[in-house]
């Protein structure tokens, strides 16, 4: 059993000495905390965001739709939330909760503004008539898109944050998400045992939800050395399909859009134009 390290006082505080990777940014309040302005481009889609696996998930999604011959031409601004950036005043105004990534669509008369990777995707697949059927599958199609918005933070707020950034390891905590994680990639592989894709046999948005997530463990690239403590090579049908889709160009593409680390020629800060990409290795 886990030693007890900790008693909970009768009312929390905030302690800003914890250490670990965010406990210097995140705070118990939400809100602006520096006036300024976000930067627009001259394409109708703004997107701020950041090449995690939340982020990833839009900018596959308009590389996808640009691919299929869509009018998606998006401008994608870096927001480096190690820095902050999700808390000036410009970006709060796209997303009250502060977390990337935030799109601003300024086609209509009026801006509209979409936080929550779920909902961007719906928004763009419903503007485009793209990766979302309306017949029989949409109800899949829909609950594997929540089914991943729901699951993914016991992935990163939970496994990835005690196993990779807490200042130390806590069994408890450990023992709990590498539970919930290996769980969650057991679902998925029974449903790709069964169907090529997971909404069925087109690839949709419940594909380009769950891939950024799924995809960095089988690769071995998220949370130190996650990919053996999870024993992820159990899992072969999502390693199938983690194969097929990496394959796509778009994919290739949308994974380095706001990309500020690893390779120079896999970095892509702000994407403007499909010229951004000469030179890249995608
Ligand atoms: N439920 C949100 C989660 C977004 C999210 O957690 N974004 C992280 C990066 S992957 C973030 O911006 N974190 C900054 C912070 O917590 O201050 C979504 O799916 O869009």
């Amino acid at each position: 059993m886990a030693d007890a390290t900790y008693t909970p006082p009768a009312v929390w505080t905030n302690d800003t000495e914890n250490g670990g990777r965010f406990a210097s940014i995140n705070r118990p309040t939400a809100g602006a905390r520096e006036e300024r302005n976000l930067p627009v481009g001259e394409h109708p889609l703004q997107l701020y965001s950041l090449a995690t696996p939340n982020g990833v998930k839009v900018t596959i999604m308009l590389e996808e739709l640009l691919a299929a011959g869509h009018d998606a031409e998006y401008d994608a601004w870096t927001v480096n939330i190690g820095q902050g950036e999700q808390f000036t005043s410009g970006f709060v105004g796209v997303n009250p909760n502060s977390k990337i990534p935030a799109l601003l669509d300024r086609s209509g008369p009026e801006p509209v503004r979409v936080f929550e990777s779920g909902a961007i995707l719906i928004h763009l697949a419903e503007k485009f008539g793209a990766f979302l059927p309306t017949g029989q599958t949409r109800a899949e199609v829909l609950s594997w898109l929540f089914w991943q918005v729901a699951s993914g933070p016991f992935m990163g707020g939970g496994f990835g944050h005690f196993y990779a950034y807490a200042p130390e390891k806590y069994e408890y905590p450990i023992n709990r998400y590498a539970m919930e994680t290996k769980r969650i990639f057991d679902v998925a592989n029974q449903r790709l045992a069964q169907s090529r894709f997971l909404g069925g046999d087109d690839y949709t948005l419940a594909d380009i939800a769950n891939y950024p997530w799924l995809a960095p463990f089988v690769e071995g690239v998220i949370y130190n050395d996650a990919k053996t403590f999870l024993s992820i090579h159990e899992y072969e049908h999502v390693a199938r399909w983690v194969a097929e889709i990496s394959a796509r160009p778009a994919v290739r593409r949308g994974r380095i859009v706001n990309k500020v680390w690893g390779e120079e020629n896999q970095q892509l800060a702000e994407r403007h134009s499909a010229a951004d990409f000469d030179g890249k290795d995608v």
